[in-house]
């Protein structure tokens, strides 16, 4: 059965973690966000593979089942955390690999960036298709280039598949992609970093998708 998506995937990306108190914070804000609506999140770290299994341990333990716990890069980690899928990009394990590891429950979501990519995934073993960058990004490191709206709309009609968009989304653009066709969008500098009220600012997401 098709994977349904919600129309907020918040990725935490562990550079946002605070040095000081970091499982505290990490379980107050994945208690937090489940309580303000969310019920996908993804866990990447580029930084560090050590500090993944303690980091996953805390967020699978903050959160109840509600919430589907995705890892960014390692199927494997996913597994031994619980968390219920992973996500791979071009240059990571290959979906069908990743789909191995984790069984055929567990979710495997693929990043693409462009047409090719994106008619590529659609024939893998994937729940659903991530698309980027929609705008620009600080996010990542060496982005592809920018997609838009017109490129979410001219991959919409290529896959059946959960099409969710990527890249520089914020409050004031998040409607846009939605009506472009996307099922979901994944954010991260629009929910975490330095002063921001990220479950607040999950449920101002989760409003404008009302
Ligand atoms: N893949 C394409 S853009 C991007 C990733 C991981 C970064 C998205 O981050 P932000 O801060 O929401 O632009
Ligand atoms: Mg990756």
């Amino acid at each position: 059965m098709a994977l349904s998506l919600p129309p907020l995937y918040p990725i935490l990306d562990a550079s946002f973690l605070p040095d000081f108190e970091r499982g505290a914070y990490l379980m107050r804000v994945v208690c937090e966000l489940e309580e303000a609506g969310v019920t996908l999140l993804q866990y990447r770290n580029k930084h560090s593979v050590e500090e993944i299994p303690h980091d996953a341990l805390i967020m699978r333990g903050g959160a109840t089942s509600a919430v589907r716990l995705i890892m960014n890069d390692h199927p494997e980690l996913a597994v031994d955390a619980g968390f219920n899928g992973v996500h791979v990009g071009q240059t990571d394990v290959a979906p069908l690999e990743a789909r191995k590891v984790v069984g055929p429950e567990r979710i495997v979501g693929v990043s693409t960036h462009n047409r090719a990519q994106l008619e590529a995934a659609d024939k893998m073993p994937v729940d659903y298709i991530a698309f980027g960058p929609v705008f620009t990004t600080a996010s990542k490191a060496n982005p592809d280039p920018v997609v838009g709206l017109d490129g979410v709309s001219e991959v919409r009609s290529l896959t059946k598949k959960p099409l969710v968009a990527i890249g520089g989304i914020t409050l004031e653009n998040a409607r846009s992609v939605l009506d472009a066709g996307a099922n979901s969008v994944a954010v991260i500098s629009a929910i975490f970093g330095p002063g921001k009220d990220s479950a607040k600012i999950a449920k101002d997401f989760l409003r404008i998708f009302r």
